[in-house]
């Protein structure tokens, strides 16, 4: 009967090696040992073709058993051994929703992209339309053009950032006697090449970054945005410079506000004006903000020096205009009471969040 005592300890030592396998490739290697072509239990059912025949019914008997019962028991272990790796799945990919969110910062628009809106928006709501120039400008555009002569200071190496080399103050600067080239000083350029090209009636405002050599302090920058408008069209007078700059002072800075235009002098325009709005913390009784005159500035002004509608073909006689010039650091500065104007390019953090 050693057969018979072959095949129960088959049996119990394939039914530990697999209740042990820790692993579902442990557990096909174990399968493989005993099934497979060279397992255990194949080679003990070859065996069988020589026992005698009135042995064979009892032990096939017993085989068939041994192998259902080893076949039941891959078959749970298997199905147990996956359910645990699917456990372990379920942990390790685990998403904790009670944890809090990462928030990313959320940026937002800076002051002078905002305020330079503000402004432009204020226009076109009375139909004027936006046009837009290049940063770099010739001096026939940034000055030859609107009335700005030679010898004139605002020309100067001191004032004015030229791109080609230029030692001779005395004369404007030139390259190979064609006009040179600078980064403009006001977005007025802008304007001259429209009324080259157009007509009147022309309702514009000209917005962009200018450029001059000053050293940045709290009133000044060697770089900052301006807005100017023109508006050349038939029977133009002063009357609608006041009326119009009026109303954009009341719509941008509040209705209670009062406007107030002193002569100034510009070389593109004729008669000048600048141009202050009351204070908007003492109400024009005067305090530290005014400097105590109840007045701060916030414009420049004028009606268009016939020289400069002689320079773009528009005949002075049938058509006049008005121009003004608006820096919007300054404005939003003025708006919310922002003592020094670099703060507004610092970067500073706890600064812009303010806004
Ligand atoms: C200002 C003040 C006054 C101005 C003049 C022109 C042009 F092109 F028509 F001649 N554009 N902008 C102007 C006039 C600008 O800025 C303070």
């Amino acid at each position: 009967m050693t057969l018979l005592h072959n095949i129960k300890t088959l049996r119990s030592e394939a039914l530990s090696a697999i209740e042990q396998a820790g692993s579902a490739p442990a557990l096909e290697q174990v399968r493989i040992g005993i099934l497979g072509k060279k397992g255990t239990l194949t080679a003990l059912l070859r065996g069988m073709g020589a026992v005698q025949p009135e042995e064979r019914a009892a032990l096939g008997a017993a085989a068939n058993e041994a192998r259902d019962a080893i076949e039941a028991a891959l078959k749970e272990r298997r199905s147990c051994l996956d359910a645990e790796a699917l456990d372990e799945r379920f942990a390790a990919e685990a998403l904790d929703v009670t944890l809090p969110g990462r928030t990313r910062p959320l940026g937002s628009r800076h002051l002078i992209s905002r305020i330079t809106d503000e402004v432009v928006e204020i226009f076109r709501s009375i139909g004027y339309r936006v046009v837009e120039g290049t940063e770099v400008e010739t001096d026939y555009y940034n000055f030859v053009a609107l009335n700005t002569p030679a010898d004139h200071p605002s020309r100067r190496m001191q004032d004015t950032f030229y791109v080609v080399e230029h030692t001779d103050e005395a004369s404007p600067p030139t390259v190979r006697g064609e006009s040179s080239v600078l980064l403009r000083t006001q977005t007025s350029g802008v304007q001259v090449h429209v009324m080259e090209q157009e007509q009147p009636p022309i309702y514009i405002l000209a917005p962009g970054r200018v450029y001059r050599r000053d050293v940045a302090d709290p009133s000044h920058l060697p770089q900052f945005t301006q807005v100017e408008g023109l508006v050349v069209d038939k029977g133009i007078t002063f009357g609608d410079l006041k009326g119009t700059l009026d109303f954009f002072c009341k719509q941008m800075f509040g209705e209670e506000r009062k406007t107030r235009f002193r002569p100034h002098f510009f070389p593109f325009t004729e008669p000048s004006a600048e141009v202050d709005v009351s204070c908007g913390i003492c109400g024009g009784e005067g305090c530290r903000f005014c400097k105590g005159t109840g007045w701060l500035e916030i414009l420049g002004c004028g009606m268009v020096d016939p020289n400069v509608f002689g320079h773009v073909g528009i005949d002075p006689e049938e058509y006049s205009g008005f121009a003004f010039g608006l820096g919007i650091e300054r404005i939003a500065c003025l708006k919310f009471n922002v003592p020094d104007l670099r703060m507004l390019l610092e970067g500073d953090m706890r600064f812009l969040r303010q806004f």
